[in-house]
C-alpha cells in the first residue's frame, strides 16, 4: 500500500479521500488554490502545498506543477476525485511518465471510453443494448437525412466527443434536420474542438440509472448494483437513491452483466460507473461510462457496506479484489440529497457570501458528506455543492422520512440553499410515488400552477409562525434562530402540491 498519497481535488471529496486514506495509514498531501488557503481540506491533510490562483484554470487544472507537488513531497500517488483533472487521458499518462500511479484506470481506457462513439461500438461489440442510431461520427448530410428517417423522429443528435448533455439536439421533423445539425456540429466543434457528431433515436423522458461498478488490475470486475439518478435539472443531478423502484433483481443482475461485460472489454481497472438509460418499457440502454469516483457515491457505500475510496486505494496500489459478485450483499434503501448554494426562489441562480450560521442536526442513520464550516465563503470559483446529505434506512419510506427531518433541521444563513427546494422536491406524489424520470422537473415539476400552494393553510400558518417568532426573539437559541431567514428550512411542504411555486413563493417571503 502506498505511504502517501496526493489529492489533487478540494472540498468534500479531498475530505472524503483524506479520511480513508488516514485510516488506512496512509499520509495525505493537499494541495490548495489562494481561496482555498483556510479551508477545511488543507488543515485535515497532513500537508498543504499552495498551488496557485482561486480560478481553477490556474490551480486545480495546473497538471505539471500538481505533478511536480507530489514529486518534490514524495507522494506515491495521486487521487483526483471528481472534475477538474479526474477524467483527462493526458494527467493519467503524466502521472505515469512521471512514475506516480494515478488512483484511477488507466489513460487508454480513460481516452477510450472518453469517444461516445468508440464507447457505444465496444458496448455492441459486447452485446450491451444501446439507442438504435449510428456509432460511427458522421458528416454528410444526406447520409444523416436517410439514417433519420429510418429510425424515425424524434432523433437525437450526439456530440461523439461529448457527454453531460453538451452538444446535444433534439430534432422532432425531418424539416429541422439541417439547421440542427449545423447547430450541433458548431457547438461541438466550439466545446470540444471536434466537430463529429452521432444520431440515436431520442428517447423520450427516459429513467437515468447508473451501475457502480470495481475493477482490479487482474481482470476481476464486481459490479455494486444501480443508482437511481433521474431527479435532476440541467444535468445536474438533485436528488440520488438506491434501489431504484422500476429495477429488481433480474433487471439489476442484467445491467451490472452488461456493466461488467464492457469495463472488461476496455481494459479497466479502479472504480467505475455505467450510464444507462431506461425507457417507459423498462428497456435499458447503454449511454456511457464515467472514468472516475461519482458525487453520489456514497448512496452505494452505505447500501453495500462497502468503502468506494478505500477499495480504490487497494486496487490502485495492485492488490486483487478481495470480494466476488456473491459477495456483495445489498441492505435498505439509501437517498442522497445535494444541499447547493443557490436562490430555488429565483430561477436557481447562485447563492455566495460568507456562511455566517450553519447548524444541523443529523441524527441516526444520517451521513453528511461536506468541506464546508461556519464561516466560509462560497465564491464562484467552484462548484455551489455546500453538502451532500445521505439517509440509510430499512426501507424507501423511512430513509425518505430520515431525509426530511434532517433537512428541515439543517440551519445555513447568509447564503440562499436548496433546501426548501429539495423539501419540496420531497415532497411531491411523483417522487412518493418513485415515479419520475430525467425531464421531471423542467417539464412538469417547474411547470405547476403556482396558486395551489399559496392557498396551502400550512404554509401559511409557518409564514406567519415565522414573522411572530421573528419580531419576538431573533437570536432564540440554534434551532428558532432568526426564523425568517430561515423560512425556507422550516416550512412544511404540501402533499401532491404543485410546484411552480418559484415566482409566486419569492413574493410571499418578502
Ligand atoms: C439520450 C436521451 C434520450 N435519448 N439519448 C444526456 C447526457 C448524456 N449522457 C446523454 N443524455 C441523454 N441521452 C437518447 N438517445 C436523453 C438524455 C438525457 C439525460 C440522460 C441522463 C441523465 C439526464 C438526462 C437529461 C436529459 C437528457
Amino acid at each position: 500500500m502506498f505511504k502517501k498519497i496526493l489529492i489533487a481535488n478540494r472540498g468534500e471529496i479531498a475530505i472524503r479521500i483524506i479520511t480513508t486514506a488516514k485510516e488506512m495509514g496512509i499520509q495525505t498531501v493537499a494541495v490548495y488554490s489562494d481561496f482555498d488557503r483556510y479551508s477545511l481540506f488543507t488543515k485535515l491533510a497532513d500537508e498543504a502545498y499552495h498551488i496557485g490562483e482561486s480560478p481553477s484554470s490556474k490551480s486545480y487544472l495546473l497538471a505539471d506543477r500538481i505533478i511536480e507537488t507530489a514529486k518534490k513531497c514524495g507522494a506515491e500517488a495521486i487521487h483526483p476525485g471528481y472534475g477538474f483533472l479526474s477524467e483527462r487521458g493526458f494527467f493519467a499518462k503524466m502521472c505515469k511518465d512521471n512514475g506516480i500511479k494515478f488512483i484511477g484506470p488507466g489513460h487508454e481506457a480513460i481516452d477510450l471510453l472518453g469517444s461516445k462513439t468508440e464507447a457505444k461500438l465496444l458496448a455492441i461489440k459486447n452485446e450491451v443494448p444501446v439507442v438504435p442510431g449510428t456509432e460511427k461520427p458522421l458528416t454528410d448530410f444526406s447520409l444523416i437525412n436517410k439514417i433519420a428517417k429510418d429510425i424515425g423522429y424524434p432523433v437525437l443528435i450526439k456530440a461523439s466527443a461529448g457527454g453531460g448533455g453538451k452538444g446535444m439536439r433534439v430534432v422532432n421533423e425531418e424539416a429541422d434536420l439541417e439547421s440542427s445539425l449545423r447547430t450541433a456540429q458548431s457547438e461541438a466543434k466550439s466545446s470540444f474542438g471536434d466537430d463529429s457528431v452521432f444520431i440515436e433515436k431520442y428517447i423520450e423522458s427516459p429513467r437515468h440509472i447508473e451501475i457502480q461498478v470495481l475493477a482490479d488490475e487482474h481482470g476481476n470486475v464486481v459490479h455494486l448494483g444501480e443508482r437511481e439518478c433521474s431527479m435532476q435539472r440541467r444535468h445536474q443531478k438533485i436528488i440520488e437513491e438506491t434501489p431504484s423502484v422500476i429495477i429488481d433483481e433480474k433487471l439489476r443482475n442484467e445491467m451490472g452483466e452488461c456493466a461488467k461485460r464492457i469495463v472488461k472489454a476496455a481494459g479497466y481497472s479502479n472504480a467505475g460507473t455505467v450510464e444507462f438509460i431506461v425507457d417507459k418499457d423498462n428497456k435499458f440502454y447503454f449511454l456511457e461510462v464515467n472514468t472516475r469516483l461519482q458525487v453520489e457515491h456514497p448512496i452505494t457505500e452505505l447500501r453495500t457496506g462497502l468503502d468506494l475510496v478505500r477499495e480504490q486505494l487497494k486496487i490502485a496500489s495492485g492488490e486483487k479484489l478481495s470480494l466476488k459478485q456473491e459477495d456483495i450483499t445489498f441492505t435498505g434503501h439509501t437517498i442522497e440529497c445535494r444541499i447547493c448554494a443557490e436562490d430555488s426562489l429565483n430561477n436557481f441562480m447562485p447563492s455566495t457570501g460568507k456562511i455566517t450560521f450553519m447548524n444541523k442536526f443529523l441524527g441516526n442513520g444520517m451521513r453528511e458528506d461536506t468541506g464546508i464550516l461556519e464561516g466560509d465563503e462560497i465564491s464562484v470559483y467552484y462548484d455551489p455543492m455546500i453538502s451532500k446529505l445521505v439517509a440509510h434506512d430499512s426501507t424507501r419510506e423511512e430513509a425518505i422520512a430520515k431525509m426530511k427531518r434532517a433537512l428541515k433541521e439543517y440551519r445555513i444563513e447568509g447564503i440562499k440553499t436548496n433546501i426548501p427546494f429539495l423539501l419540496q422536491l420531497l415532497d411531491c406524489k411523483e417522487f412518493i410515488d418513485g415515479n419520475y424520470h430525467t425531464q421531471f422537473i423542467e417539464k412538469e415539476f417547474l411547470k405547476r400552477e403556482p396558486e395551489k400552494l399559496t392557498e396551502d393553510k400550512d404554509t401559511l400558518a409557518a409564514l406567519s409562525i415565522a414573522a411572530s417568532l421573528f419580531k419576538k426573539n431573533k437570536s432564540a437559541g440554534i434551532f428558532n434562530n432568526n426564523h425568517v431567514s430561515n423560512f425556507n428550512n422550516n416550512h412544511k411542504a404540501n402533499n401532491h402540491t404543485p410546484s411552480n411555486w418559484v415566482k409566486k413563493r419569492a413574493e410571499n417571503f418578502r
